[in-house]
């Protein structure tokens, strides 16, 4: 019995045994080796020993058997070679009806079986033709498989899918070839009630591979290699044109039976392979939750450990609270501070009620200093004022200043206005650089009763620093630069639970002389972040930079009759402007949160201790 041949008519006898008609590709060399070939749906592929040689496709049941003959043979000049569309090991071989279908070890060998055909292959038209077609298509799946084999290894997961699709498909081919055979006998049936002409059969069979059980008779037939005789014996067992009908209908039911079978072994595949996803996923899934349940644990353990706000709290984008929490902690460190400074300031007061001081000295610490011992002997140096290594830093800053920080800002739409109360209107700028708030900050207010010298000088020396800010720790002069110029560096208590901050920076105190005389001149202090050698490096500390001017104008209304310039007939016009870089991560609306609150409160504690600190005393123009 033979395989696939066994029911088409022409793997036919002329094309597989007559090697002289066969021709010869003279001094091309044999080749051989073991291809798979379908057999049938029972036995599927099998491998067989195939020998490429004088024009002619061969094939063995193994190599050892080579001396037994060969169970079919394909002459090359007529042959037509297909490589698989998808089945990159899959090349097809026909002549006339009948086909070989080989599969080869990989897509190499394939290739190579391939390549090696065409060269054995003694021309025809017909062979030159099926070789361009074969160029044709080998050029397309070879780019094709090249891209897909460079994918990944995704192409091997459906191996036995693919496999299987492409067994269908021999299937279907197989069907088709069935299909022809009626036809063909259809037709002659046509043909035989008009002419009584039985034909002589033309169907070989080729390969004992397949269907033995089939034959009535128990008779085997043999290809081209076997003999003649049972080739005729076996014709008067079909049927009417040559045709096994028998044969057919079990080959048939067989070829079906194959079909479904593959389709089984397909469902099979599916279920086998969305099993083990699903216990993929559910290992996934417990390995989720044990990750989960160990960073739980772990934060716990963390939080205990670290004491949770500690020195050794992480701050920062992988911080352990969120936002929420730590907006809440600020809040209510600020809170407590507000509360220590109220109760800190009534304590004052009963002091000094109990042991009167001078009045307009309230704030003073040390009560030593020039303003509030003489205040007249408050010399103004600062035109034309000293000389010393920063003079030009401190000069561009005052230019800054004055050309852009004194900008009006309230009609500007990128400036938003956060805080208005009376005369004071604070602005800022939400700038974030890295995911840090920079925001610009601008305020103005107009204060009652003092001059812009008076006010810078209270902002200005460090004696008066204690009195009216809250937010530092400690702070010391590191260098006198001149009687207007210093550089400081300062600790700003901890909000906690961000890290605390320093700053270095370089104070100034000037006076810019206006050239226009209707305008009136212009007192400033700026402070800007420096470097210094002298600053001490704290661990503890995160580096914050400032630039920070207060800007102040004085404004003079005329004095009712003769009297003299009292405070009531002054005004004094001040633009604040802070840009603070907090240097290290803290969340942004926390910092908004807090600059928010923080600069208000500054503006309204300062102007009103540069009131009450004046008030009563000659006027420091
Ligand atoms: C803030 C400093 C920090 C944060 C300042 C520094 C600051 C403001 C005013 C200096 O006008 S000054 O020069 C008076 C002299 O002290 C001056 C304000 C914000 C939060 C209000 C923006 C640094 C401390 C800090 C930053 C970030 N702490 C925690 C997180």
């Amino acid at each position: 019995m033979s395989d696939n041949q066994s029911w088409n008519s022409s793997g036919s006898e002329e094309d597989l045994e007559p090697k002289e008609e066969c021709g010869h590709a003279a001094g091309v060399a044999e080749f051989s080796g073991v291809l798979s070939k379908w057999t049938n749906y029972i036995h599927g592929w099998q491998d067989r020993w195939v020998v490429l040689k004088n024009n002619t496709l061969s094939y063995y049941k193994s190599q050892d058997e080579t001396e037994y003959g060969c169970r079919g043979s394909l002459c090359l000049s007529k042959a037509v070679i297909t490589p698989h569309e998808f089945d990159e090991c899959r090349l097809d071989i026909s002549v006339n009806d009948s086909v070989w279908y080989l599969r080869a070890q990989d897509p190499y060998h394939r290739n190579q079986w391939i390549d090696s055909i065409e060269l054995h292959r003694v021309d025809s038209g017909y062979g030159s033709e099926s070789s361009l077609r074969r160029h044709g298509s080998m050029l397309s799946l070879t780019s094709a498989t090249s891209g897909y084999s460079a994918t990944s290894t995704s192409s091997f997961k459906g191996h036995s899918l693919r496999e299987k699709l492409a067994e269908m498909e021999t299937f279907r081919d197989i069907l088709c070839r069935q299909v022809d055979t009626l036809q063909k006998y259809f037709d002659s049936c046509a043909n035989a009630e008009s002419r009584d002409e039985l034909q002589r059969d033309k169907i070989v069979e080729d390969d004992e591979d397949d269907f033995p059980s089939t034959r009535t008779d128990g008779e085997f037939l043999h290809n081209n290699n076997g003999s003649r005789e049972k080739l005729f014996q076996s014709l008067s067992l079909k049927g009417i044109n040559g045709i096994d009908f028998k044969g057919e209908a079990i080959t048939f039911k067989a070829t079906t039976a194959g079909i479904l079978a593959t389709l089984s072994h397909c469902i099979d595949l599916m279920v086998k392979r969305e099993d083990s996803w699903q216990k993929r996923l559910e290992k996934e899934m417990e390995k989720r939750r044990r990750i989960e349940e160990s960073y739980k644990s772990a934060l716990i353990e963390l939080k205990k450990k670290s004491h949770f706000g500690g020195p050794d709290y992480e701050e920062g984008p992988n911080s352990l609270i969120n936002e929420d929490e730590f907006f809440d902690a600020v809040e209510a460190a600020l809170d407590r501070q507000d509360k220590m400074e109220e109760q800190s300031q009534t304590e004052k007061t009963r002091i000094q009620r109990s042991s009167p001081v001078p009045p307009g000295d309230v704030y003073s610490s040390s009560g030593s200093h020039r303003f509030s011992d003489k205040p007249q002997a408050v010399i103004v140096r600062a035109v034309p004022h000293e000389v010393h290594r920063f003079s030009s830093e401190v000069e561009e800053m005052v230019q800054n200043h004055m050309t852009y920080s004194l900008q009006d800002v309230g009609g500007d739409a990128n400036w938003q206005l956060v805080v208005e109360e009376g005369e004071m209107k604070v602005y800022r700028r939400e700038v974030e650089e890295n995911g840090i708030v920079l925001d610009p900050l601008k305020a103005t207010h107009s204060v009652k009763g003092v001059t812009g010298h008076e006010v810078c000088h209270f902002f200005w020396d460090t004696a008066y620093r204690n009195d009216w800010e809250t937010t530092i720790e400690n702070f010391n002069v590191v260098e006198t630069l001149s009687d207007n110029a210093m550089i400081v560096y300062q600790t700003h208590k901890r909000v906690w639970p961000a890290s605390q901050r320093d700053v270095l920076y370089l104070s100034a105190m000037r006076k810019i002389v206006t050239n226009n005389e209707n305008d009136p001149d212009t007192w400033l202090v700026c402070n800007f972040s420096v470097d210094h050698d002298d600053a001490q490096v704290s661990s503890r500390c995160v580096r914050a930079k400032i630039n920070i001017a207060m800007i102040c104008q004085t404004l003079v209304s005329p004095p009712e009759g003769n009297r003299e310039i009292s405070r009531d007939n002054i005004l004094c016009k001040i633009t604040y402007v802070a840009n603070v870089n907090p240097g290290g991560w803290a969340p942004a609306s926390v910092l908004r949160a807090v600059a928010k609150r923080e600069y208000p409160k500054f503006l309204k504690r300062f102007t009103s201790y540069v009131q009450e600190k004046t008030a009563g005393k000659p006027i420091l123009f």
